[in-house]
């Protein structure tokens, strides 16, 4: 299998599936396609129905976006517990996926993803407040139910995968979270397949200039 992707440093979508991949011991090889460079419309265009990354090939089968990726290398490897075999705790971790997959937009736009910058901001609008305060109690709340150390227990899952860039985007702006939210990020932070993709984002180079002075919108 193959999965395309983006700047580690910049492509939060991007280090979704790769983390997952990862952290299950999937085997894969990766390409990387450089955002916002002259060639990078015409590579997405020869890889990708909808011109975005990530997409995953497998043979002759193309799947894109990220939690498509997701629950289809969890379908292909079934053993790995990318979810949990308990159909209930399955559809907790879903809806924790899902939620970060469709929503908390305010955060996304004013908090981008950018893991070589730290920037800690002192103030944000109450709408991005909300999204801070909505994570954070999702997390408190899938620690206590589960008893951590990750979302749904004892295995890093998808839903752990899904909101590795949020730590990353905390770690760069500094909001402040409770104690369960901050040792949880740092353990996302310290995870082998996180560790991996923040120091290959490290020392990546291809920057774009406009998301290296904190956030663009
Ligand atoms: N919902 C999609 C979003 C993918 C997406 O927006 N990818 C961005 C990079 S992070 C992209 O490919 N942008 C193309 C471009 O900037 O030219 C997913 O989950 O995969």
């Amino acid at each position: 299998m193959k999965l395309y992707i983006g700047n580690k440093n910049y492509s939060s979508w991007s280090m979704r599936p790769w983390v997952a991949m990862t952290a299950a011991g999937i085997p894969f090889e990766e390409e990387i396609i450089w955002l916002d460079e002259a060639d990078t419309a015409a590579r997405l265009d020869t890889v990708s129905p909808s011109k975005k990354i990530p997409v995953l090939v497998d043979e002759n089968l193309t799947v894109w976006d990220s939690l498509s990726i997701c629950e289809y290398v969890h379908e292909k490897y079934p053993a790995l517990n990318l979810w949990p075999d308990d159909k209930r705790k399955r559809a907790y971790g879903r809806s924790l996926a899902a939620e970060m997959h469709s929503g908390f937009s305010e955060l996304r736009q004013a908090m981008n993803m950018n893991i070589r910058l730290r920037l800690p901001m002192k103030n944000y609008s109450n709408a991005v407040a909300r999204d801070i305060n909505r994570i954070q109690a999702l997390w408190t709340e899938s620690l206590q139910r589960y008893g951590g150390p990750w979302l749904l227990g004892a295995t890093f899952s998808i839903a752990d995968a899904f909101y590795a860039p949020v730590v990353m985007r905390f770690q760069t702006y500094s909001p402040s979270l409770n104690d369960s939210a901050s040792h949880y990020m740092q353990r996302v932070i310290a995870h082998p397949a996180v560790a991996a993709w923040i120091a290959a984002a490290s020392t990546e180079g291809h920057a774009i200039s406009k998301y290296d002075h904190g956030h663009p919108e």
